[in-house]
C-alpha cells in the first residue's frame, strides 16, 4: 500500500498530476476541492457552507473538511492506496489523518510538494477560470489571497511531514510530463 499527499499551491497542478499518478499507480483519488465542488453542485448543506468559504479563497474550516474525508476514506477500505489531494491543508488536518490512517495500521508514505513561482500561479488559474466557470479563480484578488491562505496556514503542514522525514519538494515548471517525470522519480525512492 502506497499513500501518497499532493501538496502545493493552488494551481501548482495537483490535480493535474494526481490524475496521472492514479493511473500509473492505481491508487484512489481523494480530492477534497472536488468533493466540495460535488456537494456545491448538488446544493447539499455541506456545499452551501463550503461555498462560502470557497467564493472567497478562504479554507473551510477543519472539522467540516476532516468529516468529509473520513467518510470518503471509510466509505473505500479496499485500495491499493490513496492519493489525497489538497488535503491535508492546515496541522491539525495532518494530525487527523494520521490518526484515522493509524486506525487501520496504516500512514502516510510521502508528500510531494509542487513547487511553482506566484506570478505563475496566477497566470494558470486566470486561464483555468476561462473554461472551468470556478468562481474562485475568476477574481485575481481572490488568487492572491488563497496564495496568502496557502504561505500561513498551509506550509506548516510540509514542516509537518519533513520532520518525520516524509516530504519531498518537485519544481512544478515545465511540461506536465516532465513534472510527472520527477513525481515519478520520488515515487521509486519509496
Ligand atoms: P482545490 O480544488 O484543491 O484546487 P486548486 O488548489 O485550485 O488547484 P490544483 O493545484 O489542483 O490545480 P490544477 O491541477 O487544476 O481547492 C479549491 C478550494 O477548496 C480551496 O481554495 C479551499 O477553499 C477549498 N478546500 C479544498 N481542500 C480543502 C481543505 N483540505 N481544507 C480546507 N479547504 C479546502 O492546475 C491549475 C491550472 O494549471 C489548470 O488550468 C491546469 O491546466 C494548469 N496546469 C497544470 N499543470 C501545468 C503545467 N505544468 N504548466 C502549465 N499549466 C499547468
Amino acid at each position: 500500500m502506497i499513500n501518497l499527499i499532493l501538496f502545493g499551491p493552488p494551481g501548482s497542478g495537483k490535480g493535474t498530476q494526481a490524475a496521472k499518478i492514479v493511473e500509473k499507480y492505481e491508487l484512489l483519488h481523494i480530492s477534497t476541492g472536488d468533493l466540495f465542488r460535488y456537494e456545491m453542485g448538488n446544493n447539499t448543506p455541506l456545499g452551501l457552507q463550503a461555498k462560502s468559504y470557497m467564493d472567497k479563497g478562504e479554507l473551510v474550516p477543519d472539522e467540516v473538511t476532516v468529516g468529509m474525508l473520513r467518510n470518503k476514506v471509510e466509505a473505500n477500505p479496499y485500495v491499493e492506496g490513496y492519493i489525497f489531494d489538497g488535503f491535508p491543508r492546515t496541522v491539525p488536518q495532518a494530525d487527523a489523518l494520521d490518526n484515522l490512517l493509524a486506525e487501520e495500521g496504516n500512514e502516510v508514505h510521502l508528500l510531494l510538494m509542487l513547487d511553482v513561482p506566484d506570478e505563475e500561479l496566477v497566470k494558470r488559474l486566470l486561464g483555468r477560470a476561462k473554461v472551468s466557470g470556478r468562481t474562485d479563480d475568476m477574481d485575481e484578488s481572490i488568487i492572491r489571497n488563497r496564495i496568502e491562505v496557502y504561505k500561513n496556514e498551509t506550509t506548516p503542514v510540509f514542516d509537518y511531514y519533513a520532520e518525520k522525514g516524509k516530504a519531498a519538494k518537485v519544481y512544478g515548471v515545465g511540461s506536465i510530463e516532465e513534472i510527472f517525470n520527477r513525481l515519478c522519480e520520488q515515487i521509486s525512492q519509496l
